[in-house]
């Protein structure tokens, strides 16, 4: 088809590997625990993984704060754990992705090091320093993880900038200097044969002009402002031409604060910047910051249908429901007691692996796995948590219950939990004490029992990605929304050339009798998630479509 890329047929793995399979013994994941499971990620159909970031870091943001881009954080391993994976990775015909997290850097990273220590360092310009303002932060900034986005720093009196937790420091990328140590960096970890990068906030690299003040309507979402800044698609052009062009690769940005309107900036091809985006517009549907919001089938269907729309012809899209800021997706999305799981599980499954766009599947979910069932405070680890407690609930703005109610059911925490793989203590993760509890359904949900059973909700997972393989009208086809304002059934048709696919999805517990729109008629099944009770018949028009039934039909 006309603009196939490899990058555009592939299936993406998320690992996250504090939380995926300890080899040591340590309680946390490792590079060696990775290449153990390659061969399961096989089986499963995953051609590429992204790998949450394995550099040195002090992990006050689990990784995402790096003390030297060249060094593999000491508890996943060494390089030459790193080399070996990505070799095991190829044996297999696998590509590896990486994390590039370059807004910011850890504060324990040489240069913030040298930077911090006075004001004509030589790295001094490698950050965002600020006079103070009227004995306060150079400006109302906030920071995602609570507090002001400045920190003022003793050694000179001046400010830094920091757009997550204080320890992790913004760097300055209108000096040329950093952008080419980015650079250099994206080279060196190319050299070694990986094959692209997931890009951390990548919108927010260039800083407004003048940093002037937020106006009150925008502090809530400063997101929408640290994206734009005037720079932002000069810097990715250049490194486009500098790096990203002299390489087969495959590039996302992670597009927070990137509206529909915005998101072809980014991602149109003729621009020469990134090849696709996340956005945000699913999985915060139901978001207002911590607080988690109702939702509605119809309004779901609207972000799938505008996603699709800015891919246009010159983008191209990914498709995720998840992913290590969210929680797990069927306890978002589907039902997670225990008699609907599996199946709605599956019936997400279906919609994540039949949009056009390139899928990113995050450890776990292969499984069906479901948020942790949280209890206080002292049960969540996570960074942004703790600058939240301390804004809302210390402040007296939130009563703690309030609070904690919604987080149960929004933190990141969910999917950071480890990885189920048997019913071994642990999960089998490790033989330790794990960094963050296993989840305690982890006897009824792990891989090992899974992977022997057929009807399973990683061998549906699996049958999926095969389809999707063999089915260029489900990976390139056009994507159109048959009936975007039922509430119950989500139905949309996949069409390339003459071949032409129809997806029906029931998102309830109840039976619906679905006639098809369009004097649709449906010539076969392809795969139905095990829900459907008989055979549709050829030349059928309407279907009784099961609970939580999802099924790709052939039109
Ligand atoms: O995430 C940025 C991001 O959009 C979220 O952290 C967001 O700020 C938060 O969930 C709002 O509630 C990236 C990484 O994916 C995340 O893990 C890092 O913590 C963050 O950047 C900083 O590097």
């Amino acid at each position: 088809p006309p603009g196939a890329a490899w990058w555009k047929e592939a299936v993406v793995y998320q690992v996250y590997p504090r939380s995926f399979n300890d080899t040591n013994g340590d309680g946390i994941g490792d590079l060696n625990g990775i290449t153990a499971k390659l061969d399961y990620l096989k089986t499963l159909g995953v051609d590429v993984i992204w790998l949450s970031p394995h550099f040195d870091s002090p992990n006050a943001d689990n990784g995402y704060d790096i003390r030297d881009y060249r060094k593999v954080m000491a508890e996943f391993g060494s390089m030459d754990d790193f080399d070996r994976m990505l070799a095991e990775m190829k044996k297999r015909g696998m590509r590896l992705i990486i994390d590039l997290v370059v807004n910011h850097s850890s504060d324990e990273h040489q240069w913030f090091v040298e930077s911090r220590k006075s004001k004509d360092n030589p790295y001094r310009d490698y950050y965002i320093w600020r006079d103070g303002k009227d004995g306060g932060a150079p400006n109302n900034y906030p920071s995602f993880f609570g507090g002001s986005a400045w920190e003022k720093d003793e050694a000179t009196g001046q400010y830094y900038l920091h757009y997550f937790a204080r320890k992790q420091p913004d760097l300055n990328w209108e000096n040329p200097k950093v952008r080419n140590e980015v650079y250099d960096t994206m080279r060196f970890w190319l050299d070694k044969g990986v094959s692209g990068f997931r890009m951390d906030v990548i919108p927010f690299i260039s800083k407004q002009n003048g940093l002037s003040d937020l106006p009150a309507d925008k502090l809530a979402h400063p997101e929408f402002v640290y994206a734009n800044g005037p720079r932002v698609h000069d810097y990715l052009q250049e490194m486009n031409r500098e790096v990203l062009s002299r390489y087969d690769t495959m590039t996302v940005g992670e597009a927070f604060g990137v509206t529909f309107e915005q998101a072809p900036l980014f991602t149109d091809a003729r621009r020469k910047e990134l090849n696709m985006i996340f956005h945000f517009d699913i999985v915060r549907l139901d978001r207002d910051g911590w607080r988690k919001k109702d939702w509605t089938l119809p309004q779901l269907k609207a972000a799938y249908a505008q996603i699709d729309r800015t891919g246009g012809t010159h983008g191209w899209n990914t498709s995720f429901l998840t992913n290590h800021d969210n929680p797990r997706s069927v306890s978002h999305f589907g039902d997670d007691s225990p008699e609907w799981r599996a199946v709605s599980a599956k019936a997400l499954a279906t919609m994540m692996l039949t949009q056009r766009g390139t899928p990113f599947l995050y450890q776990g979910d292969e499984l069906g796995m479901t948020n942790y069932p949280f209890r206080g405070i002292e049960d969540y680890n996570d960074v942004e948590v703790k600058g939240q407690w301390h804004d809302f609930v210390e402040s007296g703005k939130v009563p703690a219950e309030e609070y904690l109610s919604h987080l149960r059911q929004t933190s990141r925490d969910n999917a950071r939990t480890p990885m189920q793989w048997s019913a071994a203590p642990n999960g089998g993760f490790t033989s330790g004490k794990p960094w963050l509890a296993v989840n305690p359904n982890y006897t009824r949900i792990n891989a090992a029992s899974q992977v022997e059973d057929a009807g399973s909700v990683y061998h549906h997972y699996r049958r999926l990605m095969e389809v999707r393989r063999q089915t260029p009208a489900l990976i390139h086809g056009e994507f159109r929304d048959l009936d975007p304002a039922n509430p119950k059934v989500f139905a949309y048709t996949r069409t390339l050339d003459d071949k032409r696919y129809l997806v029906l999805i029931n998102f309830t517990r109840e039976t619906v009798v679905y006639g098809l729109p369009e004097g649709l008629k449906i010539a076969a099944t392809v795969l139905d998630n095990g829900a459907a009770q008989q055979p549709v018949q050829p030349g059928a028009a309407s279907v009784s479509l099961q609970p939580w039934q999802a099924t790709i039909y052939e039109l």
